[in-house]
């Protein structure tokens, strides 16, 4: 039938935009798992693994650690940094997955605030780059949701034009 080839087609483009969402959204805002496999520990090299990563604004770092054993405190200056003066601490994370978002660019600095941990090595130095993130400042978290909400079960000319809706909004999103 006619509303079949329609919804076919629809559902083509809409998957298609889809993809093509999610590729763009994990080229732009990429996720570093700090200190790669070895994650937030002493034995990391931590020097090593920033150099071999770029940071733009909207990237996000993931801490893996056990809870407990380790923490990370965002350190206010590069002063503080070189020193482990983990006192001036601007921010302070423990759950052992903690993520924080590189919101702009400039430098940060972040050491662990188990006592001497600093001192063997934990302690990491990232310079965020600016990116070419798109302007909306629209949450990664939410648009995943609105299109695999849109996965269509039941055909009919409701799903037809909710999926038309979803791959209009997709569209205008992408340009
Ligand atoms: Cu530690």
């Amino acid at each position: 039938m006619k509303m079949e080839g329609a919804q076919r087609a629809v559902l083509v483009l809409l998957v298609a935009c889809w993809v093509s969402s999610v590729i763009t959204r994990q080229a732009l805002a990429a996720k570093h798992v700090v200190g790669g496999s070895q994650g937030w520990d002493e034995s990391t090299n931590f020097n090593s693994w920033t150099s071999a990563q770029t940071f733009k604004v909207g990237d996000q770092l993931v801490f893996k650690y056990p809870q407990g054993l380790h923490s990370v405190v965002e350190l206010a200056s590069e002063a503080a940094y070189k020193s482990c003066d983990v006192s001036t601490s601007v921010n302070s994370l423990s759950t052992g997955n903690d993520v924080v978002k590189l919101d702009k660019p400039g430098t940060r600095y972040f050491a662990c605030g188990t006592p001497g941990h600093c001192g063997q090595g934990m302690k990491l130095k990232v310079t965020t780059v600016a990116g070419n993130a798109p302007s909306t400042p629209a949450s990664s978290s939410s648009s995943p949701a609105s299109a695999s909400a849109a996965s269509p079960s039941s055909p009919g000319l409701a799903s037809l034009v909710s999926l038309m809706v979803v791959a209009i909004l997709c569209v205008l999103s992408a340009v």
